[in-house]
């Protein structure tokens, strides 16, 4: 069976920038590449802490917020939005748990990450979201409509 059209969504995607740190940008990229999800935007980008605070703004009562904003504006990031079918739940897939002790292996955070507080990426939690937060981070011109030749056997 082939997904229709109305299955397909956006999740925004960043590495943080302890992953941009470590030298982990292409292992990451690369982990969304292989499983087939569309690459829309990129960019690498250092963070106004009011960005910041705006895309975490749900966790802005958190007693950790302060420091989630100077981790997430302490250098550049890697800002990405990927599409395809389930892109947000496989995405957090691959991802893995939060804290990255929880992670299991084969995820990013469970191969690649040790603390919460330095989890290496980010990856949107709803739909909804991932258009929220893809319109937040990018500006317009800065995504590409683009159809890959093999897109017929990635559906
Ligand atoms: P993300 O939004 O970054 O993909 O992470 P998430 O959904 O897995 O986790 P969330 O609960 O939304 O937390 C956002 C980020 O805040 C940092 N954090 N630190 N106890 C702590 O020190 C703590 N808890 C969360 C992490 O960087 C987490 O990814």
């Amino acid at each position: 069976l082939v997904a229709s059209m109305e299955d397909v969504e956006e999740s925004y995607i960043m590495i943080k920038p302890d992953g941009v740190q470590r030298g982990l940008v292409g292992e990451i990229i690369s982990r969304f590449e292989k499983k087939g999800f569309k690459l829309k935007g990129l960019k690498l980008f250092q963070c106004p802490k009011e960005l910041a605070q705006e895309h975490y703004k749900d966790l802005q009562s958190k007693p950790f917020f302060p420091k989630l904003i100077d981790y997430i504006t302490s250098g550049p990031v890697v800002c990405m939005a990927w599409e395809g079918v389930g892109v947000v739940a496989s995405a957090r897939k691959l991802i893995g748990a939060t804290n990255p002790l929880n992670a299991e292996p084969g995820t990013i955070r469970g191969d690649l990450a040790v603390q919460t507080g330095r989890n290496v990426v980010h990856g949107s939690d709803s739909p909804d979201n991932g258009k929220r937060e893809i319109a937040l981070w990018f500006k317009e011109g800065e995504l590409c409509e683009w159809t890959p030749v093999l897109e017929p056997w990635l559906k």
